[in-house]
């Protein structure tokens, strides 16, 4: 890790962001005034083995960063599931009280963090807070039709494999207040690189979670950003990951 959190208190939040070859996504200004703005949260960003320009822009928002911007970096691509793992691994070493993951694209605003830290302050009991792409009626959710009905019937399958009825289980937008069973859920390495936010909830569930301390929130604005690296092959491994996932345990 690089440019680590030279602060004297840990934030409250560490947030983790996974970045694969993101140099023409990534937009720094958005992070710098996020952390300009808040001073309870640290972000630690992932260098997931990029080929591009990504870890010089990532040096120069640690640098930036008043010591509440950190990065790691992986050798070698480890996909988001690695990345995360790995992200959120190092991250509870600062023993922050709530850690969380953010696509790099910021197809979730940064201005929902509030609506998801809204949820854990006011409701003690509930561990983990997830953002969710429901399309409702004065919301901007702006998904390209194709992957929003495959979502949807990706996330309904998804749902019925963990039997737990959650409406968007794959939204890259998630909260987890720090306690034995969330740090449980991240000790080892995931089996999907897709699907790994099953696995999450299976693990925390596995640890003594439990499933009423789960709490969705429908995002007021949802994005679709070009440049998105996965396929139809990736869907179908998914779907693959996603019947393994279903049989564990
Ligand atoms: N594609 C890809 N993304 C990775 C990898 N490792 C980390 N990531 C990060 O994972 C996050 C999600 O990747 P995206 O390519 O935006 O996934 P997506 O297809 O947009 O997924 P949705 O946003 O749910 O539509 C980004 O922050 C990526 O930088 C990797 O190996 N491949
Ligand atoms: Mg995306």
């Amino acid at each position: 890790v690089t440019g680590a959190l030279s602060g004297k208190t840990t934030p409250r939040l560490q947030l983790v962001v996974p970045c694969y070859n993101e140099a023409d996504r990534l937009r720094p200004e958005a992070f710098l005034s996020l952390v300009a703005a808040a001073p309870d949260i640290g972000l630690l960003f992932v260098d997931d083995g990029s080929t591009d320009q990504t870890p010089t822009i990532l040096a120069d928002l640690a640098r930036h960063g008043g010591g509440r911007i950190a990065v790691l970096t992986l050798p070698r691509n480890a996909g988001k599931s690695g990345a995360v793992q790995r992200g959120v691994q190092a991250a509870l070493e600062h023993a922050p009280q709530f850690v969380g993951f953010w696509d790099a694209d910021l197809s979730t605003p940064l201005t929902a963090i509030d609506e998801l830290m809204e949820v854990v302050d006011a409701c003690p009991g509930v561990d983990i807070v997830m953002g969710s792409r429901v399309k409702l009626l004065g919301r901007h959710i702006r998904r390209n039709e194709l992957r929003h009905y495959c979502g949807r019937l990706f996330a309904t399958a998804a749902s019925l494999a963990v039997r737990l009825g959650a409406y968007d289980t794959q939204c890259g937008a998630k909260i987890f207040r720090v306690n034995e069973a969330v740090r449980r859920a991240f000790t080892a390495p995931f089996r999907s690189r897709w699907v790994f936010d099953l696995e999450i909830l299976k693990r925390y569930l596995a640890a003594g979670g439990s499933a009423s301390h789960i709490y969705e929130v429908p995002l007021t604005t949802w994005t679709d950003v070009p440049g998105s690296k996965l396929g139809v092959g990736h869907a179908f491994r998914a779907l693959w990951d996603l019947i393994v996932i279903a049989r564990l345990h």
